[in-house]
């Protein structure tokens, strides 16, 4: 499996271990977002996550995040922010 191939089946299976923690199991909910959002990205501090969930719930039509709004987030992540923060420690 090539590298790229890797990183979409990790991202797959990140949207449906935190998908499937209610009777939902299509859609991240506002808690399973932010419950993904802390355990995947340790870095950022709680209150700028809690701020990002926000915002994205609020401008979110049904308030559930399909895969391919949490595959558009992540777009927007790699997109946004400094390369430095993808680069390994
Ligand atoms: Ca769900």
């Amino acid at each position: 499996m090539s590298r790229l191939q890797g990183c979409l089946k990790t991202l797959n299976d990140i949207f449906i271990k935190y998908a499937t923690m209610d009777n939902n199991h299509d859609t991240l909910s506002q808690s399973e977002l932010l419950q993904l959002l802390k355990d995947e990205l340790p870095d950022f501090k709680e209150e700028q996550l809690n701020e990002l969930v926000g915002v994205i719930i609020k401008r979110d039509r049904d308030g559930q995040i399909d895969r391919t709004e949490f595959f558009a987030l992540v777009s927007c992540l790699v997109l946004c922010l400094p390369p430095s923060k993808f680069s390994r420690k």
